[in-house]
């Protein structure tokens, strides 16, 4: 919860400050800044062949260079998972935008990267029901693109009813279900996934990315720096590292020759290793 009133606030702080209100606040969510995202390879039947990676690509992904990798391997029951507690509590009345796009590589059964909701419909804190939002049961599922789903009114189905089918959209579930919320407590109840599934799933590749919830957008981006040369920085090199990020080409620079500096007053117990050597470049 303390993530998520976090989220809000920031989301409300650029909507005094920008314009644009609508405009979600980007939050790159790499391998070194997981931003309350956890990467967990369960299996929901044999040990998993699974995996997760952060990765550049494939193709021109719709924010920044890379995006996360879901792997099954032979085991289609393997549930490759990214996942956060971020949204914990969340009432599904209360979402106004909830979308994402995956891209395919190799999908034995038309399949791509979903969305499941671990859900609380009476307010116990013990979950009801899991809903799972899929693309092949919204549109055609094409490989080697990049295409985009719109999961807030798209069709989802339900555990609980046995499903699929039946399927519905979140706003007739919450119809019957005005209590339904995303379970609280600390697990992480928001998972986008692969797998799960058996045969359909088997030796599954394929990758999500641009994920927007309500005010956020995930991008998700293979770690990229430190920069370690000055010139990396230069003819805008700077704006390719996300570990750290740069507002200009002068921070950059700044940061590389902040690591480069040898320490010129080692402390008394200091056992500096460079102690001695000259490799500052000022020809002394
Ligand atoms: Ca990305
Ligand atoms: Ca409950």
């Amino acid at each position: 919860m303390k993530k998520r009133a976090l989220a809000v606030l920031v989301g409300g702080v650029l909507a005094l400050t920008v314009a644009a209100a609508a405009v979600a606040a980007t939050v790159t969510v790499t391998p070194a800044h997981m931003d309350g995202w956890a990467a967990v390879n369960d299996t929901c039947g044999a040990p998993s062949t699974g995996s997760i990676a952060f990765v550049n690509g494939p193709g021109s992904p719709p924010a920044g260079v890379g995006s996360v990798q879901f792997k099954t391997g032979s085991n289609g029951d393997s549930y490759p998972s990214l996942r956060t507690a971020n949204y914990n509590g969340t009432k599904l009345s209360s979402l106004t935008a909830l979308d994402y796009w995956t891209y395919v590589s190799v999908a034995p059964g038309s399949q791509a990267a979903y969305i499941d909701l671990y859900v609380d419909n009476n307010g116990d804190g013990v979950r009801d029901d899991i809903l799972t939002f899929e693309p092949v049961y919204n549109g055609t599922v094409t490989a080697n693109t990049w295409q985009h789903w719109n999961a807030l009114t798209g069709l989802w189905w339900s555990d609980s009813m046995g499903g699929p089918p039946p399927l519905f959209t979140l706003s007739s579930y919450e119809s019957s279900h005005p209590n339904a919320a995303i379970l609280g407590g600390s697990d992480t109840n928001f998972i986008l996934a692969a797998g799960c599934g058996g045969a359909a799933w088997t030796d599954f590749v394929g990758n999500a990315d641009k994920l927007t919830v309500n005010g956020t957008t995930y991008n998700f981006e293979p770690t990229i720096g430190p920069p370690t040369s000055k010139e990396q920085c230069k003819k805008g090199g700077w704006q390719t590292f996300n570990n750290p990020s740069f507002k200009n080409q002068g921070q950059c620079v700044a940061f590389v020759n902040h690591q480069q500096k040898p320490k010129k007053k080692p402390k008394p117990h200091d056992n500096d290793n460079n102690q001695g050597q000259d490799n500052d470049n000022d020809n002394d």
